[in-house]
Protein backbone atom coordinates (compact mmCIF):
# COMPACT_ATOMS: atom_id res chain seq x y z
CA UNK A 1 0.00 0.00 0.00
CA UNK A 2 0.92 3.30 -1.11
CA UNK A 3 2.55 5.48 2.28
CA UNK A 4 2.17 8.65 -0.57
CA UNK A 5 -0.63 11.23 0.25
CA UNK A 6 -0.81 11.06 -4.27
CA UNK A 7 1.28 9.56 -6.64
CA UNK A 8 4.32 10.71 -8.46
CA UNK A 9 3.72 12.16 -12.14
CA UNK A 10 6.31 11.33 -14.97
CA UNK A 11 7.14 15.05 -15.33
CA UNK A 12 8.18 15.13 -11.75
CA UNK A 13 10.18 12.28 -12.57
CA UNK A 14 11.55 13.91 -15.92
CA UNK A 15 12.41 17.18 -13.88
CA UNK A 16 14.21 15.45 -11.27
CA UNK A 17 16.34 13.56 -14.17
CA UNK A 18 16.89 17.29 -15.86
CA UNK A 19 16.82 19.66 -13.38
CA UNK A 20 18.22 17.40 -10.93
CA UNK A 21 16.34 18.82 -8.38
CA UNK A 22 12.17 18.42 -7.95
CA UNK A 23 9.66 19.84 -5.51
CA UNK A 24 6.93 17.38 -4.98
CA UNK A 25 3.79 19.41 -3.76
CA UNK A 26 1.62 17.92 -1.17
CA UNK A 27 3.25 14.80 -0.80
CA UNK A 28 3.23 13.74 2.22
CA UNK A 29 0.21 13.19 4.66
CA UNK A 30 -0.37 15.37 7.33
CA UNK A 31 -0.08 12.37 9.68
CA UNK A 32 3.22 11.87 8.10
CA UNK A 33 4.33 15.43 8.61
CA UNK A 34 3.38 15.44 12.54
CA UNK A 35 5.67 12.11 12.60
CA UNK A 36 8.14 13.75 11.58
CA UNK A 37 7.83 17.03 13.53
CA UNK A 38 7.85 15.26 16.86
CA UNK A 39 11.21 13.12 15.93
CA UNK A 40 12.64 16.22 15.04
CA UNK A 41 11.72 18.32 18.14
CA UNK A 42 12.55 15.18 20.05
CA UNK A 43 16.21 15.12 18.63
CA UNK A 44 16.75 18.50 19.03
CA UNK A 45 15.30 18.06 22.48
CA UNK A 46 18.29 15.76 22.96
CA UNK A 47 21.04 17.53 21.00
CA UNK A 48 23.29 17.07 23.55
CA UNK A 49 22.82 13.58 23.86
CA UNK A 50 24.28 12.82 20.25
CA UNK A 51 28.21 12.85 19.48
CA UNK A 52 26.73 14.22 15.95
CA UNK A 53 25.09 16.80 17.63
CA UNK A 54 26.02 20.57 17.08
CA UNK A 55 24.82 24.29 17.95
CA UNK A 56 26.42 25.79 15.09
CA UNK A 57 25.71 29.11 15.82
CA UNK A 58 27.10 28.33 19.39
CA UNK A 59 30.51 27.12 17.54
CA UNK A 60 30.79 30.41 15.66
CA UNK A 61 30.66 32.34 18.52
CA UNK A 62 32.95 31.01 20.18
CA UNK A 63 35.09 31.18 17.58
CA UNK A 64 34.84 34.71 16.82
CA UNK A 65 36.04 35.43 20.43
CA UNK A 66 38.35 32.75 20.38
CA UNK A 67 36.88 30.86 23.25
CA UNK A 68 39.13 27.72 23.46
CA UNK A 69 37.58 26.11 26.07
CA UNK A 70 34.45 26.41 24.52
CA UNK A 71 35.74 24.78 21.49
CA UNK A 72 37.91 22.06 22.79
CA UNK A 73 34.12 20.74 24.92
CA UNK A 74 32.76 20.43 21.16
CA UNK A 75 35.43 18.67 19.83
CA UNK A 76 34.69 15.30 21.18
CA UNK A 77 32.11 13.97 18.99
CA UNK A 78 32.09 13.35 15.20
CA UNK A 79 34.34 16.52 14.16
CA UNK A 80 37.24 17.98 15.61
CA UNK A 81 35.54 21.48 15.81
CA UNK A 82 38.75 23.54 17.59
CA UNK A 83 41.17 21.92 14.49
CA UNK A 84 38.02 23.08 11.76
CA UNK A 85 37.85 26.78 13.42
CA UNK A 86 41.82 27.19 13.09
CA UNK A 87 41.33 25.55 9.89
CA UNK A 88 38.93 27.70 8.92
CA UNK A 89 41.19 30.91 10.58
CA UNK A 90 44.14 29.80 7.97
CA UNK A 91 41.77 29.48 5.19
CA UNK A 92 41.10 33.26 5.40
CA UNK A 93 37.63 32.37 4.37
CA UNK A 94 34.68 34.10 6.57
CA UNK A 95 32.11 32.73 7.83
CA UNK A 96 28.74 32.94 6.07
CA UNK A 97 26.54 35.15 7.67
CA UNK A 98 23.57 36.97 6.87
CA UNK A 99 23.67 40.81 7.38
CA UNK A 100 20.89 40.98 10.22
CA UNK A 101 20.27 43.10 13.41
CA UNK A 102 19.63 41.23 16.74
CA UNK A 103 20.65 37.51 15.34
CA UNK A 104 19.49 35.78 18.76
CA UNK A 105 18.40 31.96 16.74
CA UNK A 106 20.65 28.86 16.35
CA UNK A 107 21.66 26.50 13.47
CA UNK A 108 21.37 22.99 14.62
CA UNK A 109 22.47 20.43 13.18
CA UNK A 110 22.61 16.57 14.01
CA UNK A 111 23.43 13.60 11.89
CA UNK A 112 22.87 9.84 12.29
CA UNK A 113 19.47 9.89 14.42
CA UNK A 114 17.94 6.70 12.87
CA UNK A 115 20.52 5.29 15.29
CA UNK A 116 19.35 7.03 18.65
CA UNK A 117 15.27 7.67 18.16
CA UNK A 118 13.46 4.73 17.03
CA UNK A 119 10.42 6.58 15.49
CA UNK A 120 13.24 8.81 13.63
CA UNK A 121 14.65 5.07 12.32
CA UNK A 122 10.85 4.49 11.58
CA UNK A 123 9.64 7.40 9.48
CA UNK A 124 12.96 6.68 7.69
CA UNK A 125 12.96 3.61 6.08
CA UNK A 126 9.31 2.89 6.83
CA UNK A 127 7.70 5.74 6.13
CA UNK A 128 7.18 7.50 2.43
CA UNK A 129 10.96 8.46 2.12
CA UNK A 130 11.94 4.82 0.31
CA UNK A 131 8.72 4.95 -2.02
CA UNK A 132 9.40 8.35 -3.74
CA UNK A 133 13.77 6.85 -4.07
CA UNK A 134 12.46 4.28 -5.59
CA UNK A 135 9.75 6.43 -8.13
CA UNK A 136 12.54 8.63 -8.81
CA UNK A 137 15.68 6.66 -9.13
CA UNK A 138 13.78 4.08 -11.17
CA UNK A 139 16.08 1.18 -9.77
CA UNK A 140 15.00 -2.60 -8.69
CA UNK A 141 15.57 -1.99 -5.47
CA UNK A 142 16.40 1.02 -2.57
CA UNK A 143 19.10 0.83 0.08
CA UNK A 144 18.61 3.46 3.22
CA UNK A 145 22.09 5.39 3.23
CA UNK A 146 21.52 8.17 5.87
CA UNK A 147 20.06 11.05 7.74
CA UNK A 148 20.64 14.50 8.81
CA UNK A 149 18.39 16.95 10.71
CA UNK A 150 18.83 20.77 9.99
CA UNK A 151 16.92 23.52 12.19
CA UNK A 152 17.64 27.73 12.18
CA UNK A 153 15.70 29.02 14.92
CA UNK A 154 14.02 32.58 13.70
CA UNK A 155 17.09 35.45 13.22
CA UNK A 156 19.51 32.68 12.60
CA UNK A 157 22.27 34.25 10.73
CA UNK A 158 24.34 31.50 9.34
CA UNK A 159 23.70 30.29 6.23
CA UNK A 160 24.57 26.93 4.52
CA UNK A 161 27.38 27.22 2.01
CA UNK A 162 26.18 26.05 -1.05
CA UNK A 163 28.06 22.39 -1.68
CA UNK A 164 27.56 18.99 -3.17
CA UNK A 165 26.75 15.94 -0.71
CA UNK A 166 28.28 13.43 -2.93
CA UNK A 167 31.62 14.23 -1.90
CA UNK A 168 30.63 13.74 1.93
CA UNK A 169 29.71 10.58 0.96
CA UNK A 170 31.47 7.39 0.45
CA UNK A 171 30.20 6.41 -2.37
CA UNK A 172 29.88 6.30 -6.41
CA UNK A 173 27.37 5.94 -8.65
CA UNK A 174 24.75 8.13 -10.15
CA UNK A 175 21.40 6.72 -8.34
CA UNK A 176 21.37 8.55 -5.15
CA UNK A 177 18.94 11.25 -3.67
CA UNK A 178 18.50 13.60 -1.08
CA UNK A 179 14.85 14.25 0.26
CA UNK A 180 14.69 17.46 1.97
CA UNK A 181 11.81 17.56 3.66
CA UNK A 182 10.25 20.77 6.09
CA UNK A 183 7.88 20.69 8.45
CA UNK A 184 7.72 24.32 8.50
CA UNK A 185 6.47 26.77 5.66
CA UNK A 186 9.79 27.87 4.21
CA UNK A 187 10.68 30.84 1.87
CA UNK A 188 14.11 32.33 1.10
CA UNK A 189 13.70 34.89 3.84
CA UNK A 190 13.31 31.63 6.50
CA UNK A 191 16.02 29.61 4.38
CA UNK A 192 14.47 27.60 2.13
CA UNK A 193 17.64 25.54 -0.21
CA UNK A 194 18.74 27.46 -3.05
CA UNK A 195 19.59 24.71 -5.94
CA UNK A 196 22.11 25.89 -8.83
CA UNK A 197 19.95 23.65 -12.14
CA UNK A 198 21.44 21.14 -13.59
CA UNK A 199 24.83 21.27 -11.84
CA UNK A 200 24.52 17.06 -11.40
CA UNK A 201 25.21 16.53 -15.02
CA UNK A 202 28.52 18.96 -15.25
CA UNK A 203 30.35 15.59 -14.33
CA UNK A 204 32.35 17.64 -11.46
CA UNK A 205 33.40 16.69 -7.78
CA UNK A 206 33.83 19.67 -5.79
CA UNK A 207 35.75 19.75 -2.84
CA UNK A 208 33.42 19.47 0.29
CA UNK A 209 33.23 22.86 2.67
CA UNK A 210 32.55 23.30 6.40
CA UNK A 211 29.07 24.26 5.42
CA UNK A 212 29.10 27.42 7.49
CA UNK A 213 32.04 28.92 5.25
CA UNK A 214 33.57 28.08 2.05
CA UNK A 215 36.69 26.94 3.26
CA UNK A 216 36.71 23.02 1.55
CA UNK A 217 37.05 20.12 4.72
CA UNK A 218 41.12 19.63 5.73
CA UNK A 219 42.30 16.83 3.30
CA UNK A 220 39.31 17.29 0.61
CA UNK A 221 40.23 16.48 -2.93
CA UNK A 222 38.06 17.77 -5.84
CA UNK A 223 37.44 20.64 -7.92
CA UNK A 224 36.93 24.10 -5.88
CA UNK A 225 33.66 25.36 -5.88
CA UNK A 226 33.01 28.63 -6.75
CA UNK A 227 32.12 31.99 -5.01
CA UNK A 228 28.64 31.02 -5.86
CA UNK A 229 27.12 33.00 -3.03
CA UNK A 230 29.20 36.01 -4.11
CA UNK A 231 27.60 35.52 -7.85
CA UNK A 232 24.63 34.33 -7.54
CA UNK A 233 22.95 35.98 -10.46
CA UNK A 234 25.70 34.03 -12.99
CA UNK A 235 23.78 30.59 -12.03
CA UNK A 236 20.74 29.19 -12.86
CA UNK A 237 19.78 29.18 -8.99
CA UNK A 238 15.91 28.02 -8.31
CA UNK A 239 14.30 27.68 -5.09
CA UNK A 240 10.95 26.82 -4.02
CA UNK A 241 9.02 28.00 -0.99
CA UNK A 242 7.16 25.32 0.53
CA UNK A 243 4.81 24.27 3.00
CA UNK A 244 4.82 21.45 5.40
CA UNK A 245 3.42 18.65 3.26
CA UNK A 246 6.11 19.52 0.25
CA UNK A 247 9.49 17.57 0.01
CA UNK A 248 12.62 18.73 -2.05
CA UNK A 249 13.90 16.12 -3.92
CA UNK A 250 17.69 16.57 -5.20
CA UNK A 251 20.59 14.52 -6.71
CA UNK A 252 23.39 14.31 -4.61
CA UNK A 253 25.25 15.46 -7.48
CA UNK A 254 23.23 19.00 -7.29
CA UNK A 255 25.13 22.38 -5.86
CA UNK A 256 23.19 23.58 -3.32
CA UNK A 257 23.25 26.10 -0.51
CA UNK A 258 21.10 28.13 1.54
CA UNK A 259 20.54 31.82 3.36
CA UNK A 260 20.27 31.82 7.38
CA UNK A 261 16.39 32.11 9.24
CA UNK A 262 15.42 36.18 8.53
CA UNK A 263 12.48 35.66 9.72
CA UNK A 264 11.68 37.25 13.09
CA UNK A 265 8.87 34.52 14.49
CA UNK A 266 9.08 31.17 11.94
CA UNK A 267 10.95 28.62 12.67
CA UNK A 268 12.97 26.51 9.62
CA UNK A 269 12.94 22.75 10.50
CA UNK A 270 14.06 19.74 8.32
CA UNK A 271 15.16 16.45 7.78
CA UNK A 272 17.16 15.18 5.19
CA UNK A 273 17.11 11.70 4.20
CA UNK A 274 19.23 9.71 1.78
CA UNK A 275 18.63 6.87 -0.19
CA UNK A 276 20.09 4.83 -3.06
CA UNK A 277 19.15 2.80 -5.69
CA UNK A 278 21.23 0.25 -7.98
CA UNK A 279 24.43 1.14 -9.27
CA UNK A 280 25.78 2.92 -5.70
CA UNK A 281 28.86 1.11 -4.71
CA UNK A 282 30.81 2.16 -1.61
CA UNK A 283 33.75 4.73 -2.32
CA UNK A 284 36.39 5.34 0.32
CA UNK A 285 36.61 9.11 1.13
CA UNK A 286 39.04 10.11 3.65
CA UNK A 287 38.25 13.20 4.18
CA UNK A 288 34.37 12.39 5.11
CA UNK A 289 32.78 13.35 8.12
CA UNK A 290 32.85 9.90 10.55
CA UNK A 291 29.67 8.61 10.81
CA UNK A 292 30.01 7.89 14.21
CA UNK A 293 27.22 5.41 14.69
CA UNK A 294 28.02 3.31 11.94
CA UNK A 295 28.71 -0.34 13.06
CA UNK A 296 30.55 -1.79 10.08
CA UNK A 297 32.93 -0.52 7.02
CA UNK A 298 32.91 -2.06 3.35
CA UNK A 299 35.21 -2.27 1.08
CA UNK A 300 35.57 -0.07 -2.17
CA UNK A 301 33.38 -1.42 -4.87
CA UNK A 302 30.84 -3.05 -2.35
CA UNK A 303 27.18 -3.01 -3.12
CA UNK A 304 25.63 -1.44 0.32
CA UNK A 305 24.53 -4.08 2.23
CA UNK A 306 24.22 -4.24 6.48
CA UNK A 307 22.39 -2.94 9.35
CA UNK A 308 23.33 0.56 8.34
CA UNK A 309 22.28 0.13 4.71
CA UNK A 310 19.12 -1.91 4.60
CA UNK A 311 17.26 -2.64 1.51
CA UNK A 312 13.92 -0.28 2.48
CA UNK A 313 12.18 -0.62 -1.37
CA UNK A 314 11.88 -3.08 -3.91
CA UNK A 315 9.86 -2.92 -6.82
CA UNK A 316 7.01 -4.51 -7.38
CA UNK A 317 7.05 -5.88 -10.88
CA UNK A 318 3.64 -8.28 -10.94
CA UNK A 319 1.55 -4.78 -9.48
CA UNK A 320 3.35 -2.71 -12.75
CA UNK A 321 2.07 -4.69 -15.02
CA UNK A 322 -1.67 -5.39 -13.49
O1 LIG B 1 18.88 22.56 5.55
C1 LIG B 1 19.99 23.00 5.27
O2 LIG B 1 20.35 24.16 5.59
C2 LIG B 1 20.96 22.16 4.48
C3 LIG B 1 20.36 20.92 3.90
C4 LIG B 1 21.29 20.19 3.00
O3 LIG B 1 22.33 20.66 2.62
C5 LIG B 1 20.91 18.85 2.55
O4 LIG B 1 19.85 18.34 2.94
O5 LIG B 1 21.68 18.25 1.77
Amino acid sequence: MTKLARPITRDEINAYHTAGVVLLRGILSLAAVNELRRCIDDAVATLHDSPAGYDLTKITRAAEVNDKEKLSADSGGQHNVAAIMDHIKSSGKPFLFDDMAQAKGSYLLDTGIVARHKAFRRFSMSGPGPEIAGALLGSEQVNFFGDQIFVKEPRTRERTAFHQDATYFEIEGNDCCVLWMPVDPATLESGTIQYWRGSHRSGRLYKPNVFISQTPLPGAEGESLPDIEGHLSDYDIVHFDVEPGDIIVHHYRTVHGAGGNNSRYQVRRAASLRYCGDDIRFLTRPWAPKQLHHTQRLNDGDVLTGPDFPIVWRRRHEQEAA
